[in-house]
């Protein structure tokens, strides 16, 4: 017998998504035979734009989110420079990277302790904490007062929760708890620090075309560097071991969510002025290295509210709402490359790096964590190798960090001067936290004629194309296998570990 299995909505992402599963018995317990990822609202930031001044696109394209607003504001920018015929100064290239990775940071410890973990870690075992830790003393009376009064003080975001097979330990539940309430400190010096160059975060008022308008002053590279080593402990003392611990209580889930499988990367964080890209750009295709060509990038339209063209590459694309189209179920559009869904984010950045000819560096520590872990580079396609990817990346931006300070010219611009173009195009890639990030940029007479933006979580959490191929999230819950009908945890550990954001989504 089938029957539908919906979440609606999917807490603990940002955004409005609904997960529809269709399941089957087998042996007993509903499998998943298919499913659709629904995107439940319409924001219409390109359509905003249509007629606005240039310069106002990177603060208002940063409204798109709260999380990964930095992401927005250096493709935004890209966009323009590509336009304006400019390059960022050298201190504007760093002070660009600098607060970037601070947004990442956040991000990142953000996705683990605030988003994800709660999946995994029981917060129930708070209740029998004896200890002198206030913060795990604060969540013991919360979580009782809940379990007491639930008609009135619902505990949210610990409970109510799927009953599910959580981390049995106490004591690696107390500590993963601890760090939880830890994080939420790490995560408010991660925006001082994005603060001390971008002005104010999480909406940065300093990054412009060319640079950013804080100039690197010694006293703020010491602003900076003091928080950087402080997240810098935290992300090596503590958030990979708990990565670690939460990985080997649940090791089933280095077999469990594998997605569609192709992987697209248009790297980040500018190491010179001729292109080369911390995180590096590239496709995998069938487990192929492929050099990013973005002419293959369109998006697809049959089953989205939208009555546009499909199949547009974004440089024509168009957005015309269409809420009450026959057949359409989400908001999203659905972005495919060379026809294909492609997965993007940590993993697939990872991943391309991996394969990239010249990622000797990447391919030995991965190689070296998976070692440690008793694993091979096919268990990075699941839910926990997203989580450990995350990790890494974390890792690799506090040690890069401290290097793009060092870099920085004290007393020399931190941007370049540029003209606003009558006419012109452009467009600019990054790679937001989770994942490859466009923005698309027509101007005439001074204004913007168009702008398109072709985001993360609409790649991964698209719905079907035109073709009625399903998208990378809805195939990486094809085929999974729940315990409980009523507590759906494992479709939710799945969609959660690749960091979903709706508002992002739909734009
Ligand atoms: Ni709203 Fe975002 C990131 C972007 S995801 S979080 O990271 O762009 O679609
Ligand atoms: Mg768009």
């Amino acid at each position: 017998m089938s029957r539908t299995i919906s979440i609606s909505p999917l807490t603990r992402i940002e955004g409005h998504l609904a997960i529809h599963t269709e399941t089957e018995v087998r042996d007993g317990r509903p499998c998943v035979t298919s499913a659709h990822c629904e995107g439940e609202m319409f924001r219409g930031i390109e359509t905003i734009l249509t007629g606005r001044d240039p310069l106002d696109a990177q603060q208002i394209t940063q409204r798109i989110c709260g999380v990964c607003p930095i992401s927005h504001a250096i493709a935004s920018v890209r966009a323009q420079e590509a336009a304006y015929g400019i390059r960022p100064s050298e201190n504007g290239r760093l002070l660009q990277n600098l607060v970037f990775a601070a947004n990442y940071l956040h991000s990142h410890i953000l996705h683990f302790y605030h988003l994800a973990a709660l999946d995994f870690v029981d917060v129930t075992a708070v209740l029998s904490y004896r200890g002198s830790s206030w913060a795990l003393r604060d969540l013991q009376t919360w979580v009782q007062a809940a379990i007491d009064r639930s008609d009135l003080f619902p505990a949210a975001p610990f409970l109510p929760r799927y009953e599910a097979d959580y981390v049995e330990s106490p004591e690696v539940n107390w500590s993963l708890l601890a760090h939880y309430v830890d994080a939420l400190d790490l995560r408010r010096l991660a925006h001082e620090m994005g603060a001390v160059f971008g002005a104010k975060l999480p909406h940065s008022t300093a990054i412009v075309p060319g640079g950013v308008t804080q100039a690197p002053t010694v006293e703020r590279i010491l602003a900076y560097r003091s928080r950087l080593r402080t997240i810098a402990d935290f992300v090596r003392d503590v958030y990979l071991p708990d990565l670690v611990a939460a990985a080997r209580a649940f090791p089933a889930y280095w077999s469990i969510g594998q997605g569609c499988g192709d992987m697209l990367a248009y790297g980040a964080f500018e190491m010179d002025d001729t292109g080369t890209r911390f995180f590096p750009s590239g496709v995998l295709i069938d487990g192929q290295h492929e050099p990013l060509d973005v002419a293959h990038i369109t998006e697809e339209v049959l089953y989205s509210r939208f009555d546009s063209g499909s199949k547009l590459h974004p440089a024509h694309g168009e957005t015309r709402a269409a809420p009450h189209k026959a057949g359409a179920y989400s908001w999203l559009k659905a972005p495919r490359y060379k026809g294909r869904p492609m997965e993007v984010g940590p993993l697939a950045r990872i991943l391309v790096a991996y394969h990239h000819p010249e990622g000797g560096a990447v391919r030995d520590e991965v190689d070296r964590m998976l070692g440690e872990l008793g694993l091979e580079p096919v268990h990075l396609h699941s839910v926990l190798g997203r989580h450990l990817c995350r990790g890494l990346e974390a890792k690799w931006l506090v040690e890069q960090a401290e290097r793009w300070l060092d870099e920085l010219a004290v007393g020399e611009s931190p941007a370049r001067d540029f003209q606003i173009c009558r006419q012109g195009e452009g467009y600019g890639l990054t790679e937001a936290p989770r994942g490859a990030l466009g923005h698309w940029l027509t101007v005439r007479d001074h204004r913007i004629a168009r702008y398109q933006c072709v985001v993360p979580t609409t790649w991964n959490c698209s719905p079907r194309d035109d073709a009625g191929t399903p998208g990378p999230v809805e195939q990486a819950l094809t085929g999974l296998v729940l315990a409980s009908a009523d507590h759906p945890i494992e479709p939710a550990r799945v969609v959660r570990s690749f960091d979903p954001c709706i508002a992002c989504a739909v734009h």
